[in-house]
């Protein structure tokens, strides 16, 4: 049998660059869509990329945009994939508030687009489809924890678009019989997610302040609770799913969560500083100060990051992955807190590289 071949959206991300090498470990030929950039945004997937005249090339990329139909139609009638990963989004939920009407065409009408894509090079029933839906669609919590049958109450733009973006999906399962999953995924972190999501902002400036490179961290609401799990273990678990007969939708999840707050805790303690919570909690009043000298304010809490609807609580009930998929969450708080502390120490020491940071 011939290999399988697959097409990512979002190649270029946290999550894409994991599941190309998980695939191409598989034997996979990995197509990626890849946006035109006036830098270089390929800093996560250069080390799987060889020159397409090379032989035993399995890595191909092509220029495209989930908010171009005609371009979307063009690249899946020629790769003709077996299996499509759509994980292109602006994935940002605080920057959706600043660009709502992008991110709905982008996350939201994206996925239309590949979907009526696969249907117009008549792939409907060849091509397998995993969509990255998310926790934020449980967005103001009225269960926990939230499971696939939690009701949904999105709190951002971001995750109404993600809600479209869900059920336009289960739609077309229904309507046209097509293999559609959505994987409904918690927090996922690791060294090379983006430096603006909070706990990769955490480790960076925990390995800056050891360093001696700065001085504080400034956060929003440091009191969120989040189910922070590895990116490695969970695109697995999006592997998985496609190999399933039976296309539907699934939690991962760790089944543990934890406030921002005590990531920050653990990163200086990985770093050999304890953290002390000085002033009214809470409020833009309170910092974090080294135990050992208070006069080194470590953290501070800026209003400006606060968002103007907050999703205060999330923890995932992945019982159904389990039962059904044999997928487990392999890394928990304690040991994710560990790896990316280690790798941006490793990165402000200058022994590895940073994948997130851009290349002159
Ligand atoms: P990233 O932000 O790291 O990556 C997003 C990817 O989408 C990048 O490759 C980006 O390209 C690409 N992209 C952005 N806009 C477009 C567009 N208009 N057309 C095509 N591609 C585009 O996200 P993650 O890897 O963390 O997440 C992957 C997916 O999973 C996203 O859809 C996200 O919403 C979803 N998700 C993520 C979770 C997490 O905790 N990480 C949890 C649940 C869902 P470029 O590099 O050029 O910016
Ligand atoms: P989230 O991730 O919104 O859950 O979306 P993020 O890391 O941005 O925020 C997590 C929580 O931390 C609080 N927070 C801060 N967040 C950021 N980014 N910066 C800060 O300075 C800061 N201070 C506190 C936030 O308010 C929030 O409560 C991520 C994305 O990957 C989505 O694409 C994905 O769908 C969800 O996870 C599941």
């Amino acid at each position: 049998m011939s290999a399988k071949v697959a097409l990512i959206t979002g190649i270029t991300g946290q999550d894409g660059s994991y599941l190309a090498e998980l695939l191409l470990e598989k034997g996979y030929t990995v197509h990626g869509i890849i946006r035109r950039s006036s830098s270089f945004n390929t800093g996560r997937i250069d080390h799987l990329y060889h020159d397409r005249h090379e032989t035993g090339v399995k890595l191909f990329l092509h220029y495209g945009d989930l908010c171009d139909a005609t371009n979307l139609i063009s690249i899946i009638s020629s790769v003709k994939p077996d299996e499509i990963y759509n994980l292109g989004a602006m994935s940002h939920v605080k920057v959706s508030f600043e660009t709502p009407e992008y991110t709905v065409d982008c996350d939201g009408l994206g996925v239309l687009r590949m979907l009526d894509a696969i249907r117009a090079c008549g792939l409907e029933k060849k091509c397998r489809f995993y969509q990255a839906s998310t926790s934020e669609l449980y967005g103001k919590v009225r269960e926990v924890p939230q499971s696939e049958t939690t009701p949904f109450y999105p709190r951002s733009p971001y995750a109404v678009a993600k809600q479209y973006a869900f059920w336009i999906l289960v739609n077309y399962r229904e309507a046209y019989g097509m293999h559609l999953t959505n994987g409904i995924l918690f927090n996922h972190e690791s060294p090379r997610r983006g430096a603006t999501f909070v706990t990769r902002k955490i480790t960076r400036a925990v390995a800056r302040i050891t360093e001696g490179l700065d001085k504080c961290l400034y956060l929003g609401n440091i009191d969120a609770k989040r189910d922070w799990g590895h990116a490695r273990d969970y695109v697995e678990g999006m592997w998985m799913m496609l190999q399933h007969e039976t296309p539907d939708d699934y939690v991962l999840a760790t089944a543990e969560t934890h406030t921002v707050r005590e990531f920050v805790e653990r990163a200086f303690a990985h770093a050999g500083t304890t953290i002390k919570w000085v002033g009214e909690t809470g409020t833009v009043n309170e910092v974090g100060v080294d135990a050992t000298d208070e006069s080194r304010v470590l953290v501070r809490i800026d209003p400006s990051y606060f968002r103007p609807t907050e999703v205060e609580i999330l923890l995932g009930d992945p019982a159904k992955a389990k039962r059904v998929l044999g997928w487990e969450a392999k890394l928990g708080f304690e040991g994710l807190v560990k790896d990316m502390m280690a790798a941006d120490l490793a990165v402000v020491k200058g022994e590895k590289q940073d994948h997130d940071a851009p290349r002159l």
